[in-house]
C-alpha cells in the first residue's frame, strides 16, 4: 500500500493513446440530443410480462418484433431448458414459466424443442404451481392460474390512515407502484377470457387437469430455486388475516378502495406522461386501464408508451429495466470526458451533453403531490429524462455534478436558481441517519422487510440510506459549495453555507459507519464491493478526508487484497446475492472502479495501479471500446442488469485520472 515509484516498463504513451481512442469511441456513441443510452436488459421477467400484456390487450406485435423477441428468449435459455432470474443465471421457475408462456404467445408450437425443454424443467420443478408470487399473478391475469391461489393483495389497505405503520405509502416507491396496480387488478379479479391457446397452456403448465387443482392449497407452494427471501412468520400471519378478510369483504368498501387506487394510478399516468416509474408498473397500469375500459384513450396511450421500453440489443429484442438510461449515462460520460483532453478535441460533444443535462432537470413540483405520497420534484434529475419525471437522489447529484463541471469549461451555465433548487431538494432528502435513500426519505423501519412477499427479491419494501446514493449527494454538495465559495462577490448563504456543510458532515458519518470491517462498502446497485467502495472513497474524499485517513487506507487494502494477478479485478454477480466478495476473471468495469478508487485515494504511484492501468490498456479493442463482459448492475440483491455504457466511460475515466496523477 505504500507509495512506491512507478516501475519501469510502463508506457504512458500507450495509456494516453487508449484514453484518446476510448474517448473517440465514446463520442461516436453519443446521440443527436446529446445523450448516451444503452441496452438495459438483464431481468428475465420483463419481456414475458410485456408479451402477456399485449396478448391480454389484443395488441398485435409486428412479425419482425416477434422474431427479435424469440431470438432474445432463445439466446437466454439455458441447456437445461430453464431461464434465470436474470440473463446470466439459470434455474428460476418464475422466469421459466413466464418465458415458456411468452414462447407460446409469440407463436411457437408446444412441440418446438425450446418449448419442450422449458416444459420439462417446469415439470421437474413443481409445475407453475410452484413459481414465485409475481409469476402466479401474471398467470392469473392470463387465466392460467386461479385467484384463490394467490395471497390477497387488499386494495382496502389504501383506505387506512397514512399514519398506520403498514400503510402502502411507506413502501419503497417501486414496490408501492407495482403493488398499487396489482391490488387494483386483484380487487377486480381481472383476467382475460380463456381461449384455445390458454386452454392448451393450462394443460401444458400443470401435471394434473386444471379443473382438478385446488389452487388455494398452493398459495405457499414455492420452488426452492425461487426462494431468496423465505416467507417470514409475520408475513404468514398477515396472509392468514388478509385471507380471512378477503372471504368476507364488503362490496361497497371494495368499490371505494378501487376508486381510490384508480385515482392514484391516474396520477402516476399524468406524472410520468404514461411512462410510469418502471417497467413492471408500466405493464400492470396498462392492464388496469385495459380491464377498466379497453377502448379508452388511456389504454391506447399506455400500450403505445410501453413500446418505449423495448430495445433491440445484440442478443435480440428485450424489455429494458427503465424507459432509458439517458441522464445517468450522460452525467457519467460527461464527467469521464472532463478528465481527458475532450475540452480541446470534443467541445461539441460536451456542449450537447450539457444541453441534455440542463434540459432534463425537473422544473416543477407535481400538483397535489402530497396527496399522492410523492416527495417534491423541483430541481431534481431522473435516471432517464424529464418526461419520466421521478427524480432520484443520486441522479440529481450526478446531474448537478455534471452540469457544474461542464460549466467550468466555459459552457453555458445552469441558471443559479436551478442550482439552488437542486441543492434544496438534496437537503430535503437526507435521512435521519445522515445518508440518502433512492427516491424518497426513509418512511418506515426496516422491520417492514419482514412482510416482503416477492420471494425472489430482497430489500424491496423500504427505501433506506445507501452508501452509493449518499456518496453521490455528498460529492455534488461539496462541489457546489466550492463553486460558490470561489466567488468573491457573494458570501455563501445559509443554504450552501451552514446547511450544506452540516449535511455533508452527517453524510460523512453515515459513510464511515457503513464501511465494513474489511475496508469495503457493499454496493446495492452495481456489482458489488468494487462499486460500493468506489462510491465510499469518492464520498469521503469529497467530504474532505485526507489520503492518510484510516478509512481510505482500509479501502485500498481491501482492493489490493482482491486484485487478480493480471492486474485487474473481477467480481462475480454472485457477490450481491451472497453479500461477500466472490472473485471472477478480471473485468474492465470492476477494474476501472478499483483503479479510480485507488487513484482518488492517492495510490497512483503504487505499481499495482500501474498493473491495473496496463490491464485496461491491453484489453481495449481496436475501435476504442472494451469487450462486453458479465453484467455490472444489480437491484434488490438478486437481479443483474446491463449497463452497456459502463465499459465505455469508466475505463477512460480511470486511465485519464491515473495518467494525470503519475505525470
Ligand atoms: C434502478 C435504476 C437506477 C438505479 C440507480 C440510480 C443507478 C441507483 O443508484 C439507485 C436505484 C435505481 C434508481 C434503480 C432501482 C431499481 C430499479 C428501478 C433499477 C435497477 C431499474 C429497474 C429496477 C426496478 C425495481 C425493476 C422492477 C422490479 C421491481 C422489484 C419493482
Amino acid at each position: 500500500m505504500s507509495a512506491t515509484p512507478t516501475s519501469v516498463g510502463f508506457d504512458p504513451v500507450s495509456c494516453e493513446r487508449a484514453v484518446v481512442r476510448g474517448l473517440d469511441f465514446l463520442v461516436s456513441r453519443q446521440e443527436a440530443d446529446g445523450a448516451w443510452r444503452g441496452d438495459y436488459g438483464g431481468p428475465m421477467f420483463l419481456l414475458p410480462m410485456y408479451v402477456a400484456a399485449c396478448y391480454i390487450g389484443k395488441k398485435s406485435i409486428e412479425p419482425k418484433r416477434k422474431a427479435g423477441m424469440l431470438a432474445y428468449l432463445s439466446a437466454t435459455q439455458h441447456p437445461d431448458g430453464s431461464f434465470g432470474l436474470h440473463a446470466e443465471s439459470s434455474g428460476c421457475l418464475f422466469t421459466t414459466v413466464l418465458c415458456y408462456v411468452a414462447f407460446r404467445l409469440l407463436g411457437l408450437p408446444a412441440d418446438d424443442d425450446r418449448v419442450a425443454r422449458a416444459r420439462a424443467f417446469i415439470h421437474a420443478h413443481g409445475t407453475a404451481l410452484a413459481c414465485a408470487s409475481w409469476g402466479k399473478f401474471t398467470l392469473a391475469l392470463l387465466n392460467l392460474y386461479e385467484y384463490d391461489g394467490l395471497q390477497p393483495l387488499l386494495p382496502e389497505l389504501w383506505l387506512l390512515p397514512a399514519s398506520a405503520p403498514f400503510h402502502p405509502s411507506r413502501l419503497w416507491c417501486h414496490s408501492r407502484q407495482v403493488y398499487l396496480a396489482m391490488a387494483h387488478l386483484y380487487g377486480m379479479k381481472a383476467r382475460m377470457p380463456a381461449d384455445e391457446l390458454t386452454h392448451a397452456l393450462r394443460h401444458e403448465l400443470y401435471a394434473r387437469p386444471y379443473q382438478s387443482i385446488h389452487f388455494a392449497e398452493h398459495r405457499n407452494t414455492i420452488a426452492p430455486g425461487d426462494i431468496y427471501v423465505p416467507t417470514s412468520s409475520a408475513l404468514r400471519a398477515v396472509n392468514f388475516v388478509t385471507g380471512l378478510y378477503e372471504r368476507v369483504h364488503v362490496q361497497a368498501l371494495r368499490q371505494r378502495s378501487l376508486a381510490r387506487l384508480f385515482d392514484h394510478i391516474e396520477f402516476e399516468d399524468r406524472a410520468t406522461q404514461f411512462i410510469r416509474i418502471g417497467p413492471v408498473n408500466a405493464v400492470f397500469n396498462t392492464l388496469v386501464h385495459f380491464f377498466q375500459s379497453p377502448e379508452s384513450e388511456a389504454t391506447a396511450r399506455s400500450f403505445a408508451t410501453l413500446e418505449g421500453y423495448l430495445w433491440d440489443g445484440h442478443d435480440g429484442t428485450k424489455m429494458n429495466g427503465y424507459n432509458s438510461t439517458a441522464l445517468w449515462d450522460t452525467a457519467f460520460a460527461a464527467q469521464a470526458m472532463l478528465e481527458t483532453s475532450a475540452g480541446a478535441t470534443h467541445r461539441g460533444a460536451l456542449q450537447r451533453a450539457q444541453a441534455f443535462v440542463v434540459n432534463n432537470q425537473v422544473l416543477e413540483d407535481l400538483p397535489k403531490y402530497k396527496r399522492y405520497y410523492r416527495h417534491p420534484c423541483r430541481g431534481g434529475w431522473p435516471f432517464s429524462n424529464r418526461a419520466h419525471g421521478w427524480p432520484i437522489t443520486d441522479c440529481t447529484a450526478e446531474g448537478l455534478t455534471a452540469a457544474l463541471m461542464l460549466e467550468e469549461t466555459g459552457l453555458p451555465p445552469l441558471p443559479e436558481e436551478r442550482i439552488f433548487d437542486a441543492v434544496r431538494l438534496l437537503l430535503t432528502w437526507q435521512n435521519r441517519d445522515g445518508g440518502w435513500a433512492t427516491y424518497e426519505r426513509q418512511r418506515s423501519g426496516r422491520w417492514l422487510e419482514l412482510l416482503n412477499p416477492a420471494n425472489v427479491f430482497d430489500d424491496i419494501m423500504v427505501d433506506h440510506s445507501y452508501p452509493e446514493c449518499t456518496a453521490a449527494c455528498l460529492h455534488s454538495l461539496a462541489l457546489c459549495r466550492r463553486r460558490f465559495a470561489a466567488r468573491p462577490d457573494r458570501p455563501l448563504d445559509d443554504l450552501l453555507g451552514r446547511k450544506a456543510e452540516a449535511a455533508i458532515r452527517r453524510g460523512e458519518r453515515f459513510l464511515r459507519k457503513c464501511q465494513r470491517e474489511d475496508g469495503s462498502w457493499e454496493g446495492s446497485w452495481g456489482v458489488c464491493f468494487t462499486y460500493g467502495t468506489w462510491f465510499g472513497v469518492r464520498g469521503l474524499r469529497a467530504a474532505g478526508a485526507e489520503n492518510a485517513d484510516a478509512a481510505l487506507r482500509r479501502a485500498c487494502g481491501f482492493l489490493y487484497h482482491h486484485q487478480n494477478t493480471d492486474g485487474g479485478w473481477g467480481e462475480s454477480g454472485e457477490s450481491c446475492r451472497e453479500r461477500r466478495y466472490i472473485a471472477s476473471a478480471s473485468h474492465a468495469v470492476n477494474t476501472a472502479w478499483a483503479l479510480l478508487t485507488l487513484v482518488t485515494a492517492g495510490e497512483a504511484r503504487d505499481p499495482r495501479c500501474e498493473a491495473a492501468a496496463r490491464f485496461l490498456v491491453t484489453t481495449q479493442l481496436d475501435n476504442g471500446d472494451w469487450p462486453r463482459q458479465s453484467l455490472s448492475g444489480v437491484f434488490n440483491k438478486t437481479a443483474l442488469i446491463n449497463y452497456e455504457n459502463y465499459r465505455r466511460y469508466f475505463p477512460i475515466w480511470a486511465l485519464a485520472r491515473f495518467a494525470a496523477a503519475v505525470q
